[in-house]
């Protein structure tokens, strides 16, 4: 059986746990924080969440887990069959995660620890957002999910990218990303719409008010 490790509030986390979820795959949850120790770093070499253990041994790197899970479990496909739609898939993804996510990232602390607001990173992240907004704006054609009637690892990386990103522009740049995007409102709904992401946002829901309450 699989095990996954990290936590439910890590976005790059649902990811898998969405994917798993989707593919009906047996999976175990371990929990984890992310680490420097050598321990953890036998496990996952840049420390970070999520991994997974296989039977042939750990994964990380959530588009490296996801190749893995879909050559090993290929029904239902999230990856279309036909080569330049599967490699448009793979180009939302990677404009998602370096010109949306990594940027808005930079005020992850600022926004959900209340640590102070990194004045570079504001002057910095606003224009690549704006790259990755564009480029999106192109390169998604929303019928429901962002490349057609299916869904796909696109969807995957959009629905748990946008929502923490989009909360950093909206507080920091009063600025709705997922309004600027042509679509991908109603695009993201069908995506929140599917019995595996409820399962998933309940759980991190549930962690979030868990924090909360400690705090
Ligand atoms: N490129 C990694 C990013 C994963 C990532 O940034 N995970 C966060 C939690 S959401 C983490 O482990 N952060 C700790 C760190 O960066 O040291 C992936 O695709 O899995």
């Amino acid at each position: 059986m699989i095990k996954l490790y990290g936590f439910a509030v890590s976005n790059y986390y649902n990811m898998v746990k969405q994917t798993l979820e989707e593919k009906a795959i047996s999976y175990e949850e371990i929990s984890a924080i992310p680490s420097q120790g050598d321990e953890f770093k036998a496990k996952s070499p840049m420390g970070k969440v999520p991994c997974i253990e296989t039977d042939h041994g750990f994964i990380s790197e959530t588009a490296a887990i996801l190749d893995y899970l879909e050559e090993s479990y290929p029904n239902p496909r999230l990856f279309p069959a036909e080569v330049f739609a599967r490699s448009k898939v793979r180009e939302i993804m990677r404009i998602t995660e370096l010109y949306i996510e990594l940027p808005a990232r930079r005020h992850f602390q600022h926004l959900f620890f209340s640590t102070p607001r990194n004045d570079a990173a504001f002057t910095e992240v606003k224009p690549i957002l704006e790259n990755g907004v564009s480029a999106l704006s192109h390169l998604v054609k929303p019928a429901p999910f962002l490349c057609g009637a299916e869904m796909t690892y696109a969807d995957i990386y959009a629905y748990h990218t946008f929502g923490y990103a989009n909360a950093v522009t909206t507080k920091l740049y009063d600025w709705d990303i997922i309004a600027a995007i042509p679509g991908l409102k109603a695009s993201l709904a069908a995506m929140a719409a599917r019995p595996s992401t409820k399962r998933v946002d309940a759980d991190q829901q549930a962690m979030m008010a868990a924090r909360a309450k400690a705090k």
